[in-house]
């Protein structure tokens, strides 16, 4: 009898284990940038901690290298559920949604605390609108400042007329045309051929891509005008988010809070070993002069009236919140 009910009990024991090993979650998480750049590597960090905190129950695989999707195809992927997760560049989505652009608006937010406090004033909003889209917001990281990289010296936007301007966003290729440059549209993953091949002259992006493409093979100078802080958002579908249990959840919702915080630091030291990177690499790191200031500043407030008047009263409201909080 005694037998019987112990031989009942192992095997209730091993089909639940059964039944656990079964019910393990899979995830494809969809990111476009190379496998060392430091958002991967939070990424893959990220997928460890949920690994671990839902002892192997959700797994998360990081698809680096827009090998699963090309960026501007990620988050309409996790939206349709072909990847249950996914990373993407909000200020590509800002002719989608006004505010999807907000940070990437020139000389509102250009160092990191100011970054931060705009991030708080968009977030409920960006929430929002994910959610409405069949997406939830596990966390936000910024890139560093972003600079301009050019083969010859920029000491005002004059300097930019007539280049050939790579870009990444409506603001950026707004910036090109108001500087009478010739705006394209190119990916990350696909700069150095760019840049190779003379498809573009000049950008403007972080010291962390500069870093990564080896830009310094290409062009000479970086003009350290830290004119933004555009973020990477990282979402799930939600069906698959909330087909967890509770507890796998919340372990989700920790270890992306943890991720944020995480990313938001390295990001900052990533901004300067890469200047670092740069300098090493035998670019010419400079300081943009007054004139130049001006003129990008002049440039920027068009931008910030044109974006504004888009935006509505959404988008008011969060400029508002964001100035209140400075
Ligand atoms: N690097 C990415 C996005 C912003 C950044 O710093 C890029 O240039 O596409």
């Amino acid at each position: 009898m005694k037998r019987r009910i112990f031989l009942a009990a192992s095997l209730a024991t091993g089909l639940s284990l059964a039944l656990n090993a079964h019910a393990a979650t899979q995830w494809d998480l969809a990111s476009a940038y190379p496998a060392f750049n430091f958002h991967t590597q939070n990424l893959e960090q990220f997928a460890k901690d949920v690994n671990a905190a839902t002892q192997g129950q959700v797994k998360i695989t990081v698809h680096s290298g827009a090998s699963l999707f090309k960026m501007p195809e990620i988050k309409r992927a996790v939206q349709g559920g072909q990847a249950q997760a996914g990373e993407f560049f909000m200020v590509s989505f800002q002719n989608e949604w006004p505010l999807f652009g907000l940070d990437g608006l020139p000389f509102l937010a250009g160092n990191y605390e100011d970054a931060w406090k705009l991030y708080q004033a968009q977030r409920p909003a960006l929430e929002k609108k994910l959610d409405q889209q069949n997406m939830k917001l596990l966390y936000a990281v910024a890139w560093p400042p972003q600079s301009i990289y050019s083969n010859k010296p920029i000491n005002s936007v004059a300097d930019l007329k007539g280049m050939k301007w790579r870009v990444y966003s409506p603001t950026t290729a707004r910036i090109g045309e108001l500087v009478g440059a010739q705006p394209v549209t190119i990916q990350e993953a696909e700069l150095s051929q760019a840049l190779a091949t003379g498809v573009i002259e000049g950008l403007i992006t972080s010291s962390a891509t500069g870093a990564d493409n080896k830009l310094y093979e290409n062009l000479k100078y970086f003009t350290n005008v830290q004119a933004w802080i555009p973020k990477n958002a990282v979402v799930v579908n939600k069906r698959a988010f909330e087909s967890l249990p509770k507890a796998e959840q919340d372990a989700v919702l920790k270890a992306a809070a943890d991720a944020e915080t995480r990313g938001w630091k390295n990001s900052r030291q990533v901004d300067a070993d890469s200047i670092a990177k740069l300098k090493a690499g035998g670019m010419q790191i400079v300081e943009p002069s007054d004139q130049l200031r001006a003129g990008l500043a002049k440039v920027g407030d068009t931008v910030i009236q044109e974006w504004t008047a888009k935006a509505g009263d959404d988008g008011k409201k969060v400029l508002e919140i964001y100035r209140a909080s400075r």
